[in-house]
């Protein structure tokens, strides 16, 4: 089934003659209304009427968090406060976070496109869905369950935390849809083993996962633990929360709604714009939000983008599953390293469970001391301490053969890694002093 056929499967033609339509509305509307943009594009040279054309928009400035904080609190906003019916933030874990505000019609829209990301994963009106985001300033909560609920899904509105509960109630409403980070998947399958319950056993079919990256590794340890159909779906306060991007059942990229966002991948360092196929940084405008329009917002997220048409018909674009953040990615004696990499060795080795921290410091005479603490798989651990080095042996020069920089592994205890019910922290740079999502 497709939500809006319409809409998610017109001709690329038809698609761009609506996007330069709402595109030229979008840069002329802030231009007017937003005295910031008016000032960066006057200082950039630019004005609404040099767009005369899609590709225009690459005169056009970019934005970037930076300049969202500096406008904090309502500084972008393209409507009086009087308009704005709601208002989300970004979880910014240093400084002030990002205000994001919306109108009734963002609402409308914004309900319309989760339930079209929930219709690709292969949700029904049959289902019953737990949301396990927290409601409240993150858009997780109240944006899936809004779209859920428009598509005519029983909505059990759990929010974060209490786990077991979370668990009861799964089993005790016939839940059939688990909507979650990836990470908090993995917790609960563990916290319901240990209350005794298999997770398989649970009328779970569908997971709906996202707001944080993961690998396929991951995907195949959800599937197996808890025994249903993991699929990602993608999104960003400042862009408008949940339901920016999802996957169909072929599971081959996220459909992006093309009709409501303009998406370009830059080249991170020279911002020049990538050809379909180069892997790069996702930047988005929006094309239909009134609240908070943004022009040309650096995600930070690295990602490939193609309009191959795919096999479920849809003929929006996709991106690949985001493999990271170019905030995120490390620089370790010169080398570069992506989380991302390192997970995906972890998640082929039976012997270690799929939680792992980063541990980054200085050591020796200013060199960077790259450390991977990994809990051990209770099932695969026979109590030897031999058996024990020669897995953190093995880890290592996989981790070597993949990373091009060497990594120190550490096992340790079953279950002693801290378990989040939001986005999983899984670096420390000990250089910088902080922790990052
Ligand atoms: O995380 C919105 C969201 C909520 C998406 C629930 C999906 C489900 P923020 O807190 O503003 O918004 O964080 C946005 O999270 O720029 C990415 O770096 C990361 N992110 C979100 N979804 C994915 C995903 C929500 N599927 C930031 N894969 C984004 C990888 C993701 N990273």
């Amino acid at each position: 089934m497709i939500w809006d056929a319409e809409k998610e499967t017109m001709s690329r033609e038809a698609l761009r003659t609506l996007q330069f339509t709402r595109l030229s509305s979008t840069v002329s509307n802030v231009y007017h209304h937003v005295p910031f943009y008016r000032q960066l594009f006057d200082s950039h040279g630019v004005q609404p009427s040099d767009l005369r054309s899609l590709e225009d928009l690459q005169k056009f400035p970019f934005t970037s968090k930076e300049l969202m904080r500096e406008n904090y609190p309502f500084g972008l906003f393209a409507r009086p406060l009087q308009e704005i019916v709601r208002i989300h933030a970004s979880s910014g874990t240093t400084g002030k976070p990002i205000a994001a505000g919306y109108t009734r019609n963002d609402l409308a829209t914004w309900s319309d496109l989760v339930a079209r990301v929930a219709v690709q994963a292969g949700v029904t009106d049959k289902d019953v869905a737990q949301i396990c985001f927290s409601y409240g300033l993150f858009t997780g909560g109240f944006g899936l369950h809004y779209g859920l609920e428009k598509l005519g899904v029983t909505v059990v509105p759990a929010s974060a935390g209490n786990t077991e509960k979370q668990i009861m109630l799964i089993r005790d409403f016939g839940v059939t849809t688990l909507i979650a980070t990836p990470s908090y998947a993995l917790y609960l399958g563990e916290v319901a083993a240990d209350m005794g319950i298999d997770p398989r056993t649970l009328p779970l079919r569908i997971g709906m996962f996202g707001s944080e990256p993961w690998s396929e590794q991951m995907r195949a340890e959800i599937e197996e633990r808890l025994n249903l159909r993991a699929t990602d779906n993608y999104g960003l306060t400042e862009v408008m929360g949940p339901g920016v991007a999802g996957e169909c059942a072929a599971r081959n990229g996220l459909h992006l709604s093309e009709d409501h966002f303009y998406v370009e991948v830059i080249n991170p360092e020279t911002g020049e714009v990538l050809p379909e196929g180069c892997e790069g940084e996702l930047v988005i405008t929006t094309l239909t939000k009134e609240g908070f329009p943004v022009i040309r917002y650096r995600t930070k997220d690295i990602t490939v983008l193609t309009r191959e048409r795919c096999v479920c018909g849809r003929t929006t674009a996709r991106m690949r599953r985001v493999s990271g953040r170019t905030d995120d990615m490390l620089i370790v004696n010169g080398v570069n390293v992506f989380p991302s990499q390192i997970e995906s060795v972890l998640m082929e080795m039976e012997e270690v469970a799929p939680h792992y921290l980063i541990v980054i410091d200085k050591k020796k005479r200013f060199l960077d001391d790259l450390e991977v603490h990994v809990e051990m798989n209770p099932e695969r651990f026979t109590g030897s301490f031999r058996a024990l080095e020669a897995v953190e042996e093995k880890i290592t020069a996989k981790l070597a053969s993949v990373l091009a920089v060497r990594a120190r592994v550490k096992l340790v205890e079953p279950k002693s890694l801290a378990r989040t019910a939001g986005k999983a922290k899984r670096i420390i740079d000990k250089r910088q002093q902080g922790v990052r999502a």
